[in-house]
């Protein structure tokens, strides 16, 4: 095992890293840029190294100080978490340059993945089921219109160089077909710098599920089973769920079986996620895999019990695997919430402020990935996912009770959060029965975010409404009640007033 590494990130996902490190007796060192020289991660890690100033671009996108950093302070390898370098091959490559160990998949595996005509190339040739579509770049309208014509409309736009869904369009029909190949066309080339497009049937109303893989340097090539994701908004999920309540056994095995496929056809080595679309008859077709740890894996760690940062580690360090296959099989449920300081109430509108207080929720089979105390800024640099709240229940029913329960108990003020969001969900018919689809949350947005107030924060608003009040009365009296308590009632006031057409 190392004998330090260093964390190439910063948040929920360092902290997460710092904790593996603790365990293993690995010494953890962290960077940070300016806006984070009190960062949670800064304080918990054994050593930090300051990076630069507070935009990414500076700090954590900058590939030579950080590797700077790793041999200055004498680190044996470096751990990207997700986001900022994570899959930049030629980062994974400039580590290995640099004579560090990259804890990740090798910068081959990233590139080959990261283009996805290329990636249905490699993965096509070894078995795995794609959506129907072309293998090569679109020349013109008019090849495409042929390529339509010969799938059935709808069909998708995607970028070549593509992910995340920039340069997608969906053409219902002919008539749309030039015009949406062209912005398509003019997104990509913003987003990646690279105009090629290709067509893919379109499918309708699917799941996303995914499948984590673990890879061992010694062709040990594993499957964990899959995470239900498709609770997400514009392409940023919200909550996710492991199993899936779409998979039984059988899927398990055979999506499964997909992903080691997939993850062999580019010599994968370390963790790494298989994407799906899983429609309603139950047909699955490999989007894309990510090369990297994702912010959901926690859900897979409590349903099978395996350390996947840990494993990270220990296979960058060269160690087999131990399990067999057979032995990795789903135990309960687990669903995670993204808890973000965003305001779902105002179109998740990002929130900004100091942590005034934070209270986290605890007891039986609830878990806290946080990246926040009381008293952080939270400011505009970075991503507004603040922490994930994960549980973890005997039976998807107790799953969600159980989040329900920790969600109440979790405050956050400061800045508005997903909280109420989450809650929404959680007591949505639609979602208790678990009949979901990528477009559920878009289709469904103005019920679950302009949703009555429950009855308790009605009757909160009136002991606040007399609270006020009282201040009112003191003001008129030529006092000055404003502290932050007030300050705060009052805007807890309005907002519940607004939605439910209270007046004081
Ligand atoms: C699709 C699709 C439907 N049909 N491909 C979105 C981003 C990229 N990962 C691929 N995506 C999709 N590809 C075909 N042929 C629908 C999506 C999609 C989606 C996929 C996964 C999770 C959320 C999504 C939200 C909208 C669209």
């Amino acid at each position: 095992m190392f004998r330090s590494i260093l964390i190439a990130n910063r948040g929920e996902i360092a902290l997460r890293i710092v904790r593996a490190c603790r365990e293993l007796g690995v010494k953890s060192i962290a960077v940070y840029s300016d806006a984070d020289a009190n960062a949670p991660h800064v304080h918990e890690a054994a050593a930090a190294v300051h990076i630069g100033a507070s935009p990414a671009s500076e700090s954590y996108l900058v590939g030579e100080r950080i590797i700077e950093a790793a041999k200055a302070s004498g680190a044996e390898a470096i751990h990207p978490g997700y986001g900022f370098l994570a899959e930049r091959a030629w980062f994974a490559r400039a580590v290995r340059d640099a004579g560090l160990t990259w804890i990740g998949p090798s910068a081959e595996a990233i590139e080959g993945m990261g283009s996805k005509t290329a990636a249905r190339h490699l993965v096509t040739a070894a078995g795995v089921p794609v959506v129907p579509g072309t293998q090569e770049a679109l020349r013109d309208a008019e090849e495409a219109a042929a390529i339509a014509d010969q799938y059935g409309y709808p069909i998708l736009l995607k970028a070549a160089a593509g992910g995340g869904g920039k340069g997608m369009r969906i053409v219902r029909e002919q008539g749309e077909l030039s015009t949406a190949l062209e912005s398509a066309r003019r997104e990509a080339l913003n987003a990646f710098g690279d105009d090629a497009v290709y067509v893919e049937k379109y499918i309708e109303g699917p799941r996303h599920v995914e499948i984590q893989v673990l890879a061992d340097q010694h062709g040990n090539v594993l499957h964990l089973g899959e995470r239900e994701c498709s609770i997400q908004r514009r392409h940023q999920k919200m909550i996710e769920e492991a199993p899936s309540i779409a998979v039984n056994a059988e899927l398990r095995t055979r999506m499964g079986e997909t992903a080691v496929a997939a993850a062999r056809a580019v010599g994968y080595e370390n963790a790494g996620t298989c994407e799906f679309l899983l429609d309603a008859k139950g047909n699955f077709y490999f989007l894309e895999m990510n090369t990297r740890i994702q912010v959901e894996h926690p859900v897979t760690e409590l349903v099978t019990g395996i350390d996947l940062v840990q494993w990270q580690l220990r296979i960058a360090a060269g160690e087999q695997l131990p399990f067999r296959q057979e032995e990795i099989q789903p135990r309960g449920w687990a669903i995670e919430c993204r808890i973000t300081s965003e305001d779902p109430s105002n179109g998740f509108l990002p929130s900004t402020g100091r942590i005034e207080f934070l209270q986290v929720p605890g007891g039986p089979g609830v878990r806290w990935d946080g990246g926040i105390i009381a008293g952080s800024e939270v400011g505009l640099y970075y991503d507004p996912m603040l922490a994930k709240l994960i549980v973890h229940a005997a039976t998807r029913e107790d799953a969600i009770e159980r989040m329900c329960r920790a969600l109440h108990e979790l405050t956050v003020s400061g800045v508005e959060t997903s909280r109420d969001f989450h809650l929404r969900v959680m007591e949505h018919p639609d979602y208790r029965a678990g009949n979901v689809t990528i477009q559920w949350l878009e289709q469904n947005l103005e019920a679950i975010t302009g949703a009555r107030a429950p009855e308790e924060q009605v009757r909160l608003a009136a002991v606040v409404a007399a609270l006020l009040a009282d201040a009112d009365r003191a003001r008129a009296n030529g006092g000055s009640p404003a502290g932050a308590a007030v300050r705060q009632a009052e805007s807890a006031w309005q907002r519940v007033a607004r939605a439910e057409g209270l007046r004081r």
